[in-house]
């Protein structure tokens, strides 16, 4: 008896070691786990373009990714332009994050790069941006949406600086460690940057105020702990002169000011598969041996 229950404790031994082995052979022969994840938007879910929009969206991954802020007093080409809102759904763009989520934590949680910019006025002092105000939602399914209503996207007269909405902070983020990172605030309020002379705001003898500029929101307004989906609904009207394609909101990026990464599973390739399978098998055999 005795005999027999040490040989069990072997085969069980040896059964342990081979699903190690196995298990290590799955996890190697597997691609690496998914690379960390960034802060920005990951996906383009759904676009729609309204009147005179188009621009860009050749390739819509532009507004995936870090923003191209191109400062102050200049618009990025790095965008898409969602054209003016002339129908229900026209004018629109739907974005996910999934390798990360943002998450509601102290102050905005994103920021929202469009390419509006500062016209120069009279004396070359700053004058009121040239904004093309959108409106902007959030949800965490992509089903039930929650509007960050204050925006008075309806309101042509709202302007210049149309309060709650995106599009209209200059973007002062690019990509480069020349310029701050795109989760980093700006706190200067837009009407601070406006009637100042322009040689104070830009190098070499001046400066642009801290952040990364673009518009800011914070989930908390809406009583939300996180989003995945951020919608970008683009105003009816625009504050200047209209293209061909290029009216309405030009988006350049989203980012999660606060940001959650989604945790990554290791992922196993199909031979890896195949032996935990066989694992799971010989595991089965091993255990309904001593019954037998
Ligand atoms: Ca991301
Ligand atoms: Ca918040």
């Amino acid at each position: 008896m005795r005999h027999r229950s040490r040989r069990l404790e072997t085969e069980a031994t040896r059964l342990l070691l081979f699903a190690a082995a196995l298990l290590l052979a799955a996890l190697q022969g597997s691609p690496p786990a998914s690379a960390a994840s960034d802060p920005y938007a990951d996906e383009v879910v759904s676009y729609t373009a309204g009147l005179q929009g188009g621009f860009g969206s050749g390739d819509l991954a532009v507004v995936l990714g870090p923003p191209q802020g191109a400062g102050l007093f200049q618009g990025s080409l790095d965008v898409v332009s969602l054209g003016l809102a002339d129908a229900p759904g026209r004018g629109e763009i739907v974005l996910a994050f999934r390798d990360n989520r943002v998450v509601d934590g102290p102050g905005a949680d994103l920021t929202v790069f469009e390419n509006s910019f500062l016209e120069i006025g009279a004396g070359n002092l700053s004058a009121a941006p040239f904004a093309e105000p959108g409106l902007v939602s959030v949800s965490q399914d992509g089903q039930n949406w929650h509007v960050f209503s204050t925006c008075p996207i309806g309101d042509a007269l709202a302007g210049p600086y149309w309060p709650g909405c995106a599009g209209i902070y200059p973007v002062l983020s690019d990509p480069t460690p020349a310029t701050p990172p795109a989760w980093e605030q700006s706190t200067t309020p837009i009407e601070d940057l406006v009637g100042v002379p322009i040689l104070d705001l830009i190098p070499p003898s001046g400066a642009p105020p801290a952040g990364a500029g673009g518009d800011s929101f914070d989930l908390a307004e809406l009583g939300l702990g996180w989003a995945r989906y951020v919608k970008i609904q683009s105003a009816s009207f625009a504050t200047g002169p209209v293209g061909a394609n290029n009216a309405g909101f030009d988006l350049d990026a989203v980012v999660a000011i606060h940001s959650s990464p989604e945790l990554a599973v290791p992922a196993l390739s199909s031979a890896g598969r195949a032996l935990v399978v066989l694992l799971v098998g010989a595991l089965g055999a091993g255990l309904r041996r001593p019954g037998r």
